[in-house]
C-alpha cells in the first residue's frame, strides 16, 4: 500500500486499563483494546481464534450515515464520491488499512458495495472483476481473509417487488446473474462462506401477493445457488440470514424457526446454515440467545452478524454491540456449541450519525471487539464455575430415571404413560430459581479477577 488513509491512527494494541488511564490522563478513552488481547488464551484457544472478527464493507466504507431525516455526515477523505474504478480501488485500500490497524482478521462484502454497478450485466461483472483482483492483492499483502461475500438484490429499483420472489421473472433472472457472479468472486477470494439475505423476498401486502408461489420461487432460487456453488467447487458454508421485516412487511425467512421450516419443506436443510443477526432477532420479537439456541439445536448455526438494536426504537438500528450481557450470552452459546467453526463475528453495524469522524470507525469496532472479549472471558468463567450447567442438568434429572429413559427411547405408549401416572406418588415441585441464576451470572460477569 502506498499511501496512508488513517494517518492519525496508530495500530491498536491491547493495553491494561490502568496504564491507559495513567499515560493519557486527558483522554476519556484512548484508542486501544482494554479487553481484546488477540493472543491471550481462553479455554485453550486464543481470543483471535474464538472470536473470528470481521468488518463489513457496506457500513464501514459505503454508509455515509444518512438517515430518513438528514443527509450523510461521514467524513471520508479517501472517497471522491465518484463511481469510478479508481475511487473504488482507493476505498478498498483504505478498508484494508483499517482492518490492519484495527486487528480485524476478516471482511464481508456485497457485490455492489465493492464495485460500481455498470450499465449492463457484462459491465457490472467487469467492474467486480477489477475490484476482486485488487482485493486479492490486498488480502495477500495484509493476510486478511474473506469471511463471506453476498449479492445486493434489494437496492436497485428492479428489485422493488423482490428478486427471487418477484412477480416479474426478469428480476429473478437478474438476481441469478448477480448471485452466480458473486459466488464466483467469493470463491476466487477464498471466502469461508456465502450469505443470502432476502432483503425484499417477502411481501408488502397480501392483496397483490401469491405467497405460495413466491415461497416456491425462493426455494428454486436457493437450490440453483447451491448447485452453482457446488459446480464451481466452492467449499464454504452457504448461509441464510433471517429477518422478519424491514424493508418488507413480512420476509419469508422471518426468524430461525421459520427459516429452518422453510429449508426442511423445500429439501434445502442440508445445503444451508443460518447467519444470525442480533438486531434481526430483536425485530422478530426474540432475544439473540433464542435465535442462537434454535439454530444450534438444529445443528444449523453458521455465522453471526454482530450488532444490536435499540429496543425502544422499532427499526434495524444496527448499533455496535457494546452490551456486555448480550456478548456474554452470545459467547456462552457459542462456547457451549463448540465454537464458531467456519463462521465469524461480522460487525454488521454502523456508527451513529453524529459519530462521523474516521476515527469513530476505530472507536466503534474496538468497542464491539472489547465487548466480545468481555463476553468471552465471562462465558468461560461461567463454564468453569459450572453452577449454571449443573443446575440445568439437575433440573432434568428425572428424565434419566428408567421411566424417563423409556419415554425418550420411544418405547412407551400414551396409555402406558397414563398407567405410570396413576402409580405416581405426589412429588414436590422444584423451583426454577431464575433470579438466583441471574445473580450468578452478574457475579461472574463482574468478578474482581475479570
Ligand atoms: C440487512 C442485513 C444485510 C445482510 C447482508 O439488515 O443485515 O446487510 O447482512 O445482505
Ligand atoms: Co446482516
Amino acid at each position: 500500500m502506498t499511501s496512508e488513509f488513517f494517518p492519525d491512527v496508530s495500530p491498536l494494541k491491547f493495553e491494561a486499563r490502568q496504564s491507559a488511564a495513567r499515560t493519557h490522563p486527558r483522554q476519556s478513552q484512548r484508542l486501544a483494546f482494554h479487553h481484546y488481547d488477540a493472543t491471550a488464551s481462553v479455554e485453550g484457544r486464543t481470543m483471535e481464534e474464538h472470536l473470528r472478527f470481521a468488518a463489513c464493507y457496506w457500513h464501514t466504507m459505503r454508509n455515509g450515515l444518512a438517515d430518513p431525516f438528514g443527509a450523510a455526515t461521514a467524513v471520508t477523505p479517501w472517497d471522491d464520491g465518484s463511481a469510478s474504478i479508481s475511487n473504488a480501488m482507493r476505498r478498498a485500500e483504505a478498508f484494508f488499512e483499517f482492518l490492519t490497524k484495527c486487528q480485524i482478521g476478516r471482511w464481508c462484502f456485497h457485490d455492489r458495495d465493492l464495485a460500481p454497478e455498470g450499465e449492463t450485466i457484462a459491465q457490472s461483472e467487469k467492474n467486480l472483476d477489477a475490484l476482486a483482483a485488487h482485493a486479492i492483492e490486498l488480502q495477500r499483502a495484509t493476510g486478511k481473509r474473506l469471511l463471506w461475500g453476498t449479492a445486493n438484490l434489494f437496492s436497485h429499483p428492479r428489485y422493488m417487488h423482490g428478486a427471487a420472489t418477484s412477480p416479474a421473472v426478469d428480476a429473478f433472472l437478474h438476481g441469478a446473474a448477480q448471485v452466480r457472479k458473486a459466488l464466483e468472486v467469493t470463491h476466487m477470494l477464498g471466502g469461508e462462506g456465502y450469505v443470502l439475505w432476502g432483503g425484499r423476498e417477502g411481501y408488502d401486502t397480501l392483496l397483490n401477493t401469491d405467497l405460495a408461489r413466491e415461497r416456491e420461487q425462493l426455494a428454486r432460487f436457493l437450490h440453483m445457488a447451491a448447485d452453482h456453488a457446488q459446480s464451481i467447487g466452492f467449499r464454504g458454508v452457504l448461509l441464510i440470514e433471517p429477518k422478519p421485516h424491514e424493508p418488507t412487511t413480512h420476509q419469508y425467512d422471518s426468524d430461525s424457526e421459520a427459516t429452518l421450516n422453510f429449508l426442511r419443506e423445500f429439501n434445502l436443510i442440508t445445503r444451508f446454515k443460518l447467519n444470525i443477526e442480533t438486531n434481526h432477532a430483536t425485530l422478530a420479537g426474540h432475544s439473540m440467545e433464542h435465535e442462537l439456541a434454535v439454530a444450534i439445536a438444529a445443528g444449523a448455526l453458521g455465522s453471526i452478524d454482530a450488532n444490536m438494536g435499540t429496543p425502544t426504537l422499532g427499526w434495524d438500528t444496527d448499533r455496535f454491540p457494546t452490551d456486555a450481557y448480550l456478548t456474554t450470552n452470545i459467547m456462552l452459546a457459542i462456547l457451549n456449541a463448540g465454537g464458531l467453526k467456519k463462521g465469524g463475528l461480522n460487525f454488521d453495524a454502523k456508527r451513529r450519525r453524529a459519530s462521523f469522524e474516521p476515527i469513530d470507525l476505530f472507536h466503534a469496532h474496538a468497542a464491539g471487539m472489547d465487548a466480545f472479549a468481555i463476553g468471552l472471558k465471562a462465558a468461560a468463567r461461567i463454564r468453569a464455575d459450572g453452577r449454571l450447567a449443573e443446575f440445568v442438568a439437575a433440573r432434568y434429572a428425572s428424565w434419566d430415571s428408567p421411566i424417563g429413559k423409556q419415554i425418550r427411547a420411544g418405547t412407551l405408549s400414551l396409555a402406558q404413560c397414563a398407567q405410570e401416572a396413576a402409580r405416581l406418588a405426589p412429588a414436590p415441585q422444584a423451583s426454577g430459581r431464575q433470579e438466583m441464576l441471574e445473580s450468578i451470572v452478574n457475579d461472574l460477569l463482574f468478578s474482581d479477577d475479570a
